[in-house]
């Protein structure tokens, strides 16, 4: 029954004709896996323009969708693209969701509507798979006992994840509320302040390191690879980064294999390409670009390896599969890893300038496709404005769950865009790198005196400049050509905007 309510009520949201209806009403609500990467930028794969590494299963799904090229994460770092994705507001509208250590709190409350808890009460069982990186626990986390609140409390049935970053400690994985193969005789300490007595670091021993910090990272050994952070005991526990790829992907299909006969979403997300870059030793030397790129060839697999789950199950025409990324590209973010030396002529964010961290377009512009064999059709592009923050109103519409109006999100229903059915998509949006900027239309216009324009650590242009700043990012996409000066009055109209969107999420 609610079935069908939900199908007729998801027809007349996506405003199907009669034909495309019949062949809809074929098909069970879909199972939803969304495959976010990290730190992948616009021009990392090959369906985008890369050719220096391979991608063929990225490729497929952009050959068997639609690839967007004007989506963007709402924010240039982590924690607050996966906050927006994850609850459907903008996450500068609340303190405290910068990039997080990983010892911090859960930073969405629980009883929050989010993207998980809305598909779960569609029916859907929910599970996330990879890096987390949005706080666990409500105070001072005790990795020994039961780790709570986090994503079990927020919509996820299910969660086996990277608790921070793969740089950061605690460098241990957590499965629904328990650290993995903990030896309770060897308990697990964690300090972002100092290191703890006895405890090897990278700072006082780096000849014990198989790869180098180039800033920060000189902290807890792991692996033999220094962090951000320090941490005692847990031994049994600690992760060996090689294996990330095929623990996580295995994880994830068994996710799929066991929910194959009821509707599932499926959040994947990977922890390639983020620092320490340390690929399986089949993918190493596989690009000729080092372990940056050799991260890609993995997480190129890594999807396969989803891709073949469903199909295996025979799932692959009901499953609405998506892939983006949570921040643009950066080549040293804190370790020698050769990636800005063998670079070449690939270009990570294709023609954006600036890169993860940055105002500039790379930080934000990242690539999304979509997958849906019969109805979202075949090697497709879209030009489509569109943010991540768009999936909980867009999937929440696809299942048959509107969000309530009272919610006050950012989240707009993009359901038709997100089918490839229409290309208009938002009239504007914010992209955030610690100044906000706004697109509408055309026209971007960073907000000024935010901070400093460069950082020469991880040699990225930021965006930043005492004053404002306008690009015509369509005929000038590298935002080359400052035009402020020229067009005051465009200044004075997406200033005003930006203040209306600051005031209220609904305008
Ligand atoms: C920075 C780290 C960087 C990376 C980033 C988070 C230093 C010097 N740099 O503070 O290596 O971990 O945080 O990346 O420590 S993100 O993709 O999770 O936002
Ligand atoms: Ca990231």
């Amino acid at each position: 029954m609610a079935d069908k309510l939900n199908r007729r009520w998801f027809l007349r949201q996506a405003g199907l004709g009669l034909a495309a209806a019949s062949g809809l009403q074929a098909a069970r609500r879909p199972n939803i896996v969304l495959i976010y990467a990290d730190d992948v930028g616009y021009g990392d794969i090959g369906c985008y323009g890369a050719s220096a590494v391979r991608t063929p299963n990225l490729d497929r799904i952009a050959g068997q969708g639609v690839r967007f090229t004007n989506a963007h994460a709402t924010s240039a770092t982590c924690t607050p693209s996966r906050f927006s994705l994850l609850t459907g507001e903008y996450a500068w509208r609340q303190q405290g969701t910068g990039i997080l250590p990983g010892d911090a709190p859960l930073i969405i409350p629980p009883g929050k509507l989010t993207l998980p808890g809305i598909l779960r009460s569609a029916g859907y069982r929910t599970g996330v798979v990879g890096k987390w990186h949005l706080g666990l626990g409500a105070g001072k986390i005790d990795w020994n006992g039961e780790i709570t609140p986090g994503p079990n409390e927020i919509g996820f049935d299910y969660s086996f994840i990277i608790p921070a970053t793969p740089d950061r400690v605690p460098c241990v994985l957590v499965e629904n509320h328990r650290v993995v193969n903990l030896d309770p005789a060897d308990p697990i300490s964690v300090s972002y302040q100092q290191a703890f007595p006895g405890e090897l670091t990278g700072h006082d021993h780096p000849e014990l390191l198989k790869m180098a910090p180039s800033h920060g990272h000189d902290g807890a050994i792991v692996n033999g690879v220094s962090r951000i952070g320090f941490m005692r005991g847990g031994r049994q526990a600690r992760w060996v980064d090689e294996n990330f790829a095929d623990i996580l992907t295995r994880k994830a299909t068994d996710f799929v294999d066991a929910h194959r006969s009821v509707p599932f979403f499926l959040y994947y997300a990977a922890h390639e390409i983020h620092v320490p870059r340390m690929p399986n030793p089949r993918f190493v030397g596989s690009t000729g670009m080092g372990p940056r790129g050799d991260s890609i060839a993995e997480l190129d697999w890594c999807v396969g390896r989803i891709l073949d789950a469903l199909e295996r199950n025979g799932l692959t025409r009901d499953t609405l599969l998506l892939f983006s990324s949570d921040n643009g590209p950066v080549l040293d973010d804190g370790y020698r890893d050769q990636a800005v030396e063998r670079v070449g002529t690939h270009k990570p964010a294709g023609v954006y300038r600036g890169g993860k961290y940055s105002n500039f377009e790379a930080g934000t512009r990242v690539p999304l496709m979509a997958r849906w064999p019969g109805q979202i059709r075949a090697d497709s592009v879209s030009p489509a404005l569109v943010s991540q923050v768009d999936l909980l109103a867009t999937l929440g519409a696809l299942t048959g769950q509107a969000p309530p109006a009272a919610a006050g999100l950012d989240s707009r229903n993009l359901l038709p865009v997100l089918l490839g059915r229409t290309p208009r998509g938002r009239d504007s949006l914010t992209e955030y790198a610690g100044a906000l900027a706004v697109v509408q239309g055309d026209w971007k216009m960073i907000e000024g005196g935010k901070g400093p324009a460069f950082n020469p650590q991880t040699g990225t242009e930021l965006g930043n400049s005492p004053v404002p700043q306008l690009y015509n990012i369509r005929t000038d996409p590298a935002e080359k050509m400052d035009v402020a000066k020229e067009h005051p009055e465009l200044v004075t109209r997406l200033s005003a905007l930006l203040e209306k969107i600051k005031r209220s999420p609904k305008d």
